[in-house]
C-alpha cells in the first residue's frame, strides 16, 4: 500500500521538465488542475529570466479553464498545445504561431495517445476528489481524456480537490478502449447505460505526489440569451416538432447533443418549455448549465457527457440533490462520450454552432477568413458525421452586419456538404436532406441568409457556368476580400 507524498503545487511543476510532453485532466474548465499549471508557468517564467530554455507540449480533454491556457501562455511555457483551447491569450499566441496547435476531433485523442501518435506522456495533471493508496483514482467534474492519461502517463501528479462532495463520483462511468484490431463492441445500447467503474486504476507507484487543493471550476454563467439567440432557438423548435410531427422523429424522440454557448442554452431553454417535445435523454459531451433546470423540472430524464460544465451555484444544486440527481447524470471518457459507434447506434440529433456556411452547406466553425483559429473543432465533428440529424446553428451576420455567415465558399471547411443536414438561422431553416447542391443553394440563399446579402449571394450563385456544384473560383471569395480591404462584407 502506498503512502503519497504531499508536494506544494511548486514542488510538482519542478517535475516537470523542458520539452515533456504533459497532460491535464477536464474537460472544458469543468476537472482541469488549477494550481500546478499557475506554478508552471511561474516556473517557465523565472526559467526564462536566467536565460534558460523551457516550454512543455501540452495535451488536454478539451479546453481547460481559460485562466490556466493564458498564464501558461502568457508566460511563453507551451510550444505545442492539442487538441482544443478557447482562451484569448492562447488563442492569440497560436495565431502569432508562436504555439503549435493541433486541432484535433476530441472523440479520437485518446485512440491516438494509445498509439504513440504524439509520443509519450512524460507527466499528467489530473485533479481528482481522491486517491486510494491501491492506485484507485476518482476523477471530479470533467472525465475527458484523463483515464487514458493516467494509463499511459510515466508521471503522475495528482491535485486532490476537496472543493467536490465525494459523491461527484457516483456519475463516473470510466473505462479506456483497445486498439484496433482487439477492440469489441461497446456494449453501450442505452444513453444512461453504465458500462465502466466509479474510478481509474492504475499502478500507484507511477504516482509522484499529491498537491492538495480546494478551488470551483472556473465557469461563467451565460448572459441573458439575445434576441437573435431567441430566434434561432424558435427555429429549430420548430424544425423539431415537424419532424416529430411527420414521424421522421419517433415519438419517443431521439437524444440530443448540444454544444456550449449562448445559442445552445436558448435552444435547450426553448425545447425545455415547449410542451409538444416529449421528455428526453441526452448524449452529448458537455452538461451545460440550462440542462441542470430541465433535469429539475423532468423535461430531461438523463444525461451522458464528458463534463459538468456548470457555475459553482448549479453544482451547489446538484450536491443538495444527490438522491434526485445520481441516476440521471453520467459522466464518461470523451472517447465514450464522443463515440461515432455510439452516436450513430443511438440516432443522436446534434446541435453545434458555426462560424460561416457556404451556399452549398459546407460548415466553417473554427477558422475566422479561413486562418484565424477561433476555438477549434472540438467534439462537432465526432457528433455531426455521424449523427441522425446534423443541426448547424449561427446567427445569419455578425460584427453588426460587416459580416454574412452564408458566403460562396467557406476559406475553410471543418463539416462538409456530405454530412450537414440541416442549417438555421434567425432567417430560417434550410433543410437540405435529399437536395443537389444547386437545391441547397437555393434553399440556404432563400432561407438562411440575411436580407442584406441575399441579393450578392444569388448573383453569385446564377453567374456560374452550370456544374454539379456551381463555381466561380476567380470570384469565390469576392466577399471575404472585400471584407479583408474595406471592413465589410457588404
Ligand atoms: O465574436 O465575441 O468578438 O463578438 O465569433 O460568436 O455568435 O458569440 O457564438 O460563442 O456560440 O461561438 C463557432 C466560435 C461560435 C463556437 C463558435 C464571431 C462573433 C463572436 C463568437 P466576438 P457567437 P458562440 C461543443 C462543440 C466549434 C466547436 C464546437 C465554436 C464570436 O460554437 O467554437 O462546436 N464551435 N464544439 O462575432 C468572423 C464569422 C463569424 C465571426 C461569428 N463568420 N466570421 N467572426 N463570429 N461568425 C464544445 C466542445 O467541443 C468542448
Amino acid at each position: 500500500m502506498k503512502r503519497y507524498s504531499l508536494l506544494t503545487p511548486e514542488d510538482a511543476a519542478s517535475i516537470i521538465n523542458n520539452n515533456d510532453m504533459v497532460a491535464f485532466s477536464g474537460f472544458t474548465a469543468a476537472g482541469s488542475p488549477k494550481v500546478v499549471p499557475i506554478a508552471l508557468a511561474q516556473r517557465a517564467k523565472a526559467l526564462h529570466a536566467k536565460g534558460e530554455n523551457f516550454a512543455i507540449r501540452l495535451i488536454t480533454g478539451a479546453s481547460v479553464g481559460a485562466q490556466v491556457d493564458d498564464e501558461l501562455a502568457t508566460a511563453n511555457c507551451v510550444k505545442w498545445r492539442a487538441p482544443y483551447q478557447s482562451a484569448s491569450v492562447m488563442r492569440k499566441a497560436i495565431n502569432n504561431n508562436e504555439v503549435e496547435f493541433i486541432d484535433m476531433h476530441l472523440g479520437e485523442v485518446a485512440q491516438m495517445i494509445r498509439a504513440g501518435f504524439f509520443g509519450e506522456i512524460d507527466v499528467a495533471v489530473i485533479e481528482a476528489v481522491d486517491v486510494t493508496s491501491d492506485g484507485r483514482v476518482f476523477l471530479t467534474s470533467g472525465i475527458g481524456n484523463a483515464p487514458t492519461f493516467l494509463e499511459h502517463a510515466r508521471k503522475i501528479i495528482i491535485e486532490r480537490n476537496s472543493y467536490f462532495s465525494s459523491r461527484i463520483t457516483e456519475f463516473a462511468d470510466n473505462l479506456t478502449l483497445l486498439n484496433p484490431p482487439k477492440r469489441p463492441v461497446i456494449p453501450l445500447y442505452g444513453v444512461m447505460d453504465k458500462i465502466g467503474k466509479p474510478y481509474v486504476q492504475i499502478d500507484p507507484a507511477k504516482i509522484i505526489g499529491i498537491v492538495e487543493t480546494n478551488q470551483a471550476d472556473q465557469i461563467d454563467s451565460f448572459t441573458t440569451n439575445g434576441e437573435t439567440s431567441v430566434l434561432i432557438a424558435h427555429n429549430v423548435e420548430k424544425f423539431l416538432l415537424n419532424e416529430l410531427n411527420s414521424g421522421r422523429i419517433p415519438n419517443t424522440f431521439l437524444p440530443l447533443q448540444s454544444g456550449v454557448g449562448n445559442i445552445n442554452n436558448a435552444v435547450m431553454c426553448t425545447l425545455g418549455k415547449n410542451p409538444d417535445i416529449p421528455n428526453f435523454t441526452m448524449f452529448s459531451e458537455v452538461l451545460q448549465e440550462s440542462v441542470v433546470d430541465l433535469i429539475l423540472t423532468g423535461k430531461v430524464t438523463g444525461i451522458s457527457a464528458s463534463s459538468l460544465t456548470v457555475t459553482p451555484g448549479k453544482l451547489q444544486t446538484i450536491f443538495d440533490n444527490m438522491e434526485f440527481f445520481s441516476d440521471k447524470i453520467v459522466l464518461r471518457p470523451q472517447e465514450i462520450s464522443n463515440n461515432p459507434e455510439l452516436i450513430r447506434r443511438l440516432g443522436v440529433i446534434a446541435l453545434n454552432v458555426g462560424l460561416e456556411f457556404d451556399i452549398y452547406g459546407h460548415a466553417n466553425s473554427s477558422h475566422v477568413l479561413g486562418s484565424s483559429l477561433m476555438n477549434g473543432i472540438g467534439g462537432s465533428g465526432d457528433f455531426e458525421r455521424n449523427a441522425y440529424l446534423s443541426i448547424f446553428m449561427a446567427p445569419s451576420i455578425a460584427k453588426g452586419g460587416k459580416i454574412s455567415s452564408i458566403v460562396p465558399m467557406c476559406a475553410h471547411i471543418d463539416h462538409s456538404e456530405h454530412s450537414v443536414k440541416v442549417i438555421i438561422t434567425e432567417q430560417g431553416i434550410a433543410d437540405l436532406r435529399g437536395l443537389s447542391p444547386s437545391q441547397r443553394a437555393k434553399a440556404i440563399i432563400g432561407n438562411c441568409a440575411h436580407p442584406m446579402y441575399k441579393e450578392s449571394l444569388y448573383q453569385y450563385f446564377f453567374k456560374c457556368k452550370p456544374s454539379h456544384i456551381p463555381h466561380d473560383l476567380h470570384h469565390a471569395f469576392d466577399m471575404h476580400v472585400r471584407f479583408l480591404e474595406t471592413g465589410s462584407m457588404l
